[in-house]
């Protein structure tokens, strides 16, 4: 296959951009191979260039593929960057990512230069994984799925949210991720209401929910998981809202599929959540694609553009949320292919397998 960065060359012609900047060191990697970060220059004739400040300067000589490296500090970079871009004369240059700084720096450099945040090329490229991007999420949802069985060993009456978390990250690690997806969130009793609440050192009661949000990164690839637990038997009430999320999930990850737009799929998570009376408490889009990082294009939810295609990476998370009561997310990653929807995370998630 056409390296990456070549084929980045080739759209920037047809992007309406004369010359583009790489500034988020995920698109770095993604585009050379090197963790280092740094600013990637990609013109359309010439060899691109990594700049990268010197720290790491030997991390991206031995890494860095189809580029040249050069070593800035940090009062030589706007020239530098400046000089790079000079060869292709360029009237508009497009970034994924510019920082305030930045633009005015290069903009007293070159002031008549149109400066353009184009993260959609890169963004639309990402979308879509190969076949060694898909090898390795399936190994970071496996990792997921290893954390979350150390959860469900450890989780018990009167232990505290933060060693449920400790459990999680050490058996991962011990297993093979070199990363957290993300900072842990667990969520017990009330607080589970909280969709993105964090990690405290409460201790779990019996018959709480108790929500585990988290994720392994392998190899820079990263994957997201949402399991809600009950401690003891649920009520009625837990049980009707447990459910309602599952059916929800079953039923939008039905719709994860070639051709649907992502709107469509957040509907029908929507659709059963109100049907069952509790659509004021999904007050969050269904999901969002994961790879490099942990929320990246394609997007599913009310406001999304994107139309799935074989090949994206999405979450499939619906949730209620219940003020001062609590709350339940069900989130698998999910791969889209040729045929049916594929879970790359494969805890189960019935609510008999959710009981501790
Ligand atoms: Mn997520």
């Amino acid at each position: 296959m056409e390296p990456r960065i070549d084929r980045l060359s080739k759209q920037i012609e047809d992007s309406g951009v004369d010359a583009y900047v790489v500034t988020m060191s995920p698109n770095v990697y993604y585009f050379t191979g090197s963790i280092s970060g740094g600013r990637l220059i990609v013109t359309p004739k010439e060899e691109p260039t990594l700049l990268v400040g010197r720290l790491n300067l030997t991390c991206a000589q031995d890494q860095a593929k189809g580029c040249g490296v050069k070593p800035y500090t940090r009062k030589e970079v706007i020239d530098l960057m400046v000089g790079e871009l000079s060869g292709a004369n360029p009237k508009t240059v497009g970034f994924d990512e510019i920082s305030l700084n930045m633009y005015n720096d290069l903009k007293q450099k070159i002031p008549d230069v149109e400066l353009k945040a184009a993260p959609e090329i890169v963004r639309n490229m990402r979308m879509v994984k190969d076949e060694d991007e898909i090898r390795l999420m399936r190994r970071a949802a496996e990792l997921a799925d290893l954390g979350m069985d150390a959860i469900k060993d450890c989780l018990r009456v009167g232990i505290r949210e933060n060693e449920v978390a400790a459990e999680a990250a050490y058996a991962m690690r011990k297993e093979g991720a070199d990363a957290l997806a993300f900072p842990f969130i667990v969520v017990s009793g009330p607080r589970s209401a909280y969709p993105h609440g964090g990690v405290t050192d409460r201790k779990i009661k019996e018959g709480e929910f108790v929500t585990i949000d988290m994720g392994a990164g392998y190899k820079e690839y990263k994957t997201d998981i949402t399991r809600t637990f009950i401690v003891g038997p649920p009520t009625e009430k837990q049980a009707e809202i447990y459910e309602t999320v599952l059916s929800a999930n079953l039923s939008a990850l039905q719709k994860i599929r070639e051709g649907v737009p992502g709107t469509e799929v957040h509907a029908e998570a929507e659709r059963v959540i109100g049907e069952a009376q509790y659509g004021e408490y999904f007050i969050h889009g269904l999901g969002h694609g994961v790879g490099l990082e942990v929320h990246e294009g394609p997007s599913l939810g009310k406001s999304s553009k994107d139309i799935l295609e074989i090949g994206n990476v999405v979450t499939n998370e619906p949730g209620i949320y219940i003020p001062g009561y609590g709350g339940v997310r069900i989130e698998d990653t999910v791969l889209v292919t040729s045929s049916d929807p594929v879970c790359l995370t494969k805890t189960p998630k019935d609510l008999d397998a959710m009981r501790v």
